[in-house]
């Protein structure tokens, strides 16, 4: 039998890590890895128009599918494209390989035609990235970009100089195993104690959950109905514990809404669960906190730290809730039930006025309408911008919906390209990208691999000519909006003219029959809804600190606006609270 060559065998080996499809642009450099795909039977090249799409959509694939993905790009500026996706999909910990193709290996280091350093350039949005220099790295440097892809979560990127991944490798790859299964952290022993010891301490326990509550939904809400402690939660939280929780308080944060932030406030103990939470201003220093993270490096980097647990959510809980004293006060919990319920009932009256005839339409209604429609087990990737407040706040997670975004990265363009990554595992699902129409604008190319695939994905743009959600950040730092808008375009034309479906909602009437018409389109469909750019009220109240800087981010600022259905589970989790 002949020798395989490097790209062969790495090809090989992330079929053997369960890759299915490989995202990415050719280049001669990629012709050896390129070549290997089309020959072998169980892996796929999908072919994208722009290597930052393939980056978002490999990201994507992988937290749908909790699966290993990989994409590629050729040398110089091909992979150099790829890495604000790359960036994405490291920080969300999505398991990804990047293959960076290189220049010849003998031209390295002399300014040659399309040189970059990629094994320098992808360092930081990566846990591991190294040059494919020799054959005779091979399998090992393969083997440590996947096994650390999947065991740390996050991207590797492995560099291959086009000559070496077409060279024959001296020796065959006797069959070896790969470590393809993610580790389970257990906290240790005095932390659990430690923990266990601090809630009975505590009278008033809140709990705060960020993504690393994916699977521990039951725990989260044994520990809760225990402590009888509220749940608030961060945006990359919510799809994971919103639903089915009758402790929720909302969400915290610049688009959060509801009872979050005074539960947060108002306890002696504050328990922050998988959470990497970036705004400090939204966490109290006057309270104890304890936080679990699967990642040590997490532990107390945002918020001052009174016992920090290293280990998984689902098993600190399983530890611990044992061993904690049943709480029997249950006047913090209702009181922070109670408020959610106002809070939200104050917000919804103020905007539902008349909003069916608002013209130009109002976003919010859209995002309510869709929230109705959209089918049980949707999946829906949510653009940076404004597009981010209406998921946030119309969505309602179920435990089978997911709803992914750029949370951690916060690029914008992100959600048709990882609804491409979403969509390919099962064609079968409703694909939902909420578009802003400057995210959607920005990697716009990559509508025609919607076409090209015939992926049936839903893209829906709220169109409002703007970048409305720096329209509003100029406008809370004192700022007159400046080079925030666009001229009016006819994104359902454009769609149409690729080759897909495409319809355009002026009237807020139509919102409904023109948002069922392209969900029951069979391929891809995209509606393009002209909205309103001043959607959101500022509320009145602008501290000093929002005259500076990164206005949202650094204010306690929570926007004004609607909360959909949030109000009527609010309202039922009310009704489970004890009669005195
Ligand atoms: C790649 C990138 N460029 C710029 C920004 C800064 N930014 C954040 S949101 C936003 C506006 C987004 O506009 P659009 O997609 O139309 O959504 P809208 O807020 O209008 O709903 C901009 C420019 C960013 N986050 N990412
Ligand atoms: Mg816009």
């Amino acid at each position: 039998m002949a020798n395989q060559t490097v790209a062969e065998q790495l090809v090989d080996m992330l079929v053997q890590a369960g890759v299915e499809r490989i995202y990415g642009v050719v280049g001669d450099s990629l012709n050896p890895v390129t070549d290997a795909v089309r020959r072998s039977p169980k892996i796929e090249w999908v072919q994208v128009r722009h290597e930052e799409a393939a980056a978002f959509a490999a990201g994507a694939e992988a937290q749908i599918t909790g699966k290993l993905t990989a994409c590629a790009g050729s040398c110089g500026p091909g992979n150099l494209h790829l890495i604000n996706g790359l960036y994405d999909a490291h920080r969300s910990s999505a398991p990804v390989v990047a293959i960076a193709a290189h220049i010849p290996s003998e031209d390295i280091g002399t300014s040659y035609f399309q040189e970059t350093h990629p094994d320098r350039l992808f360092q930081e949005c990566s846990h591991y990235a190294e040059m494919i220099q020799t054959p005779d790295q091979m399998p090992q440097t393969a083997q440590i970009a996947i096994q650390t892809a999947i065991g740390r979560g996050g991207v590797s990127v492995l560099v291959l100089p086009g000559d070496v991944a077409g060279m024959d490798l001296p020796r065959r790859r006797t069959e070896m195993a790969l470590a393809t299964g993610g580790p389970t952290v257990r906290p240790g022993e005095v932390e659990v104690e430690r923990l266990a010891a601090m809630v009975d301490e505590a009278e008033r326990v809140t709990l705060f959950c960020g993504r690393g509550v994916a699977d521990a939904h039951d725990e989260v809400m044994a520990f809760a109905e225990k402590a009888l402690a509220p749940v608030g939660h961060a945006l990359r939280g919510k799809e994971w514990i919103q639903y089915d929780n009758p402790f929720d308080v909302g969400m915290s944060g610049l688009l959060g809404y509801g009872a979050a932030y005074e539960a947060m406030h108002e306890c002696d103990l504050l328990i922050l669960l998988g959470t990497d939470f970036p705004y400090r201003p939204f966490l109290p220093d006057n309270v104890r906190i304890a936080q679990v993270d699967i990642r040590p490096e997490a532990l107390g980097r945002r918020s001052r730290l009174d016992h920090g647990v290293c280990g998984d959510v689902r098993e600190t809980l399983r530890a611990v809730t044992p061993r904690v004293r049943r709480k029997t006060d249950r006047r913090f919990l209702d009181r922070m039930l109670r408020k959610h319920a106002d809070v939200l009932e104050n917000v919804v009256s103020a905007y539902t006025t008349d909003v069916e005839h608002h013209k130009p339409i109002h976003p919010e209604y859209v995002a309510a309408v869709l929230d109705d429609e959209a089918a049980d087990d949707a999946i829906f990737t949510v653009d940076t911008g404004m597009c981010n407040v209406w998921a946030a706040r119309y969505l309602s997670p179920n435990g089978r919906r997911r709803m992914i975004g750029s949370y951690t990265h916060g690029s914008m363009a992100n959600a048709m390209p990882q609804a491409i990554g979403a969509q390919l595992p099962s064609m079968a699902r409703q694909v939902i990208a909420m578009a802003g129409d400057g995210g959607f604008s920005m990697l716009m190319g990559d509508f025609l691999t919607l076409v090209h695939y015939g992926l049936p994905v839903k893209v829906l743009v709220f169109n409002n000519s703007s970048l409305s959600m720096v329209d509003l950040e100029m406008l809370v730092a004192g700022l007159p909006p400046h080079a925030t808008t666009y001229p009016d375009t006819d994104y359902a034309a454009i769609a149409r003219a690729s080759g897909a479906h495409g319809v355009r909602i002026e009237d807020p009437r139509d919102v409904r029959s023109g948002l069922r018409d392209v969900l029951d389109h069979d391929g891809p469909a995209l509606l393009d809804v002209v909205t309103d750019p001043n959607a959101l009220s500022i509320p009145p109240r602008i501290t000093g600190q929002q005259l500076t800087g990164f206005a949202l981010a650094t204010s306690k600022m929570v926007l004004q606006g609607g909360v959909g259905r949030m109000i009527q589970i609010a309202r039922s989790n009310l009704r489970s609270i004890p009669r005195p």
